[in-house]
């Protein structure tokens, strides 16, 4: 089993830390072992990556648009300003290390703007229409389609489909890209909806909820896990670094 940390969501009001079982058990499928990083501390991040082949940014809330050089809009949703610290040091060493990151929904946001870019605070009030981003129907159907960019790892590891139906569930998005990255897939009004680094092992973020698919065995979920897992099982630390 391959140890890979899993960042989770905190619930300020309640006094507790929450994560959707669903990516731990996609995770396990694909033969990792989930090490739930329930921490807001920051400063740790060598010490969790240190135990670490794998980094998945599970979703959650809103990113604080302070990271992006922006005020609050009346569409920005709630913020927890510690785990937006503890996942942006994670990603930024992660990446350091070229250790593998699969980032999901929130996660895709986070490794944006870890990265320089910046995110629509609110999809709903974005010039021109969107597409319906948080669907109505149970989170394990596939409710959109996004066409792929050929030639991504993304567009390889669905077997070079041009486009696939996912589920959605976000009321934000990546806008302008960050420093390395770039589209691996969009939804035709436009949004981007995946993100991956070239010349990584593997760095990839969708803003689909690909655990969600995978609990109910439906196709495009647990693909994206089974890559993952085998980049992770192949990393190795760069020498060069700490
Ligand atoms: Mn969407």
């Amino acid at each position: 089993m391959i140890p890979i940390g899993v960042t989770c969501s905190y619930q300020e009001q309640h006094n507790r830390f929450r994560l959707n079982a669903s990516y731990c058990r996609a995770l396990e499928k694909s033969g990792g072992l989930p090490l739930v990083m329930a921490t807001l501390k920051t400063g740790y991040a060598a010490d969790y990556l240190s135990m670490l082949r794998g980094l998945l940014l599970s979703g959650g809330g809103d990113v604080d648009p302070c990271y992006f050089g922006e005020e609050p809009l009346p569409g920005c949703g709630e913020i927890t300003p510690q785990r937006d610290a503890m996942e942006i040091e994670l990603v930024r060493l992660a990446l350091e290390w070229d250790m593998p990151v699969f980032a999901v929904c929130r996660g895709i946001q986070v490794l944006n703007i870890a990265c320089g870019g910046d995110i629509y605070q609110d999809l709903t009030r974005r010039e021109g229409d969107c597409l319906q981003h948080w669907q109505k129907a149970a989170d394990h159907h596939p409710t959109h389609s996004v066409v792929l960019v050929a030639g991504t790892g993304l567009s390889n590891i669905y077997c070079g489909m041009e486009s696939i139906r996912v589920n959605t569930f976000h009321h934000q998005a990546v806008r302008r890209l960050g420093t390395g990255l770039e589209v691996a897939a969009s939804s035709p009004d436009g949004i981007i909806e995946a993100v991956e680094m070239k010349g990584r092992s593997f760095v990839l973020g969708v803003q689909w909820h690909p655990e969600s698919l995978s609990l109910a065995e439906k196709k495009g979920g647990q693909e994206l896990f089974d890559a993952f897992l085998h980049a992770a099982s192949r990393y190795k630390r760069k020498s060069n670094v700490r």
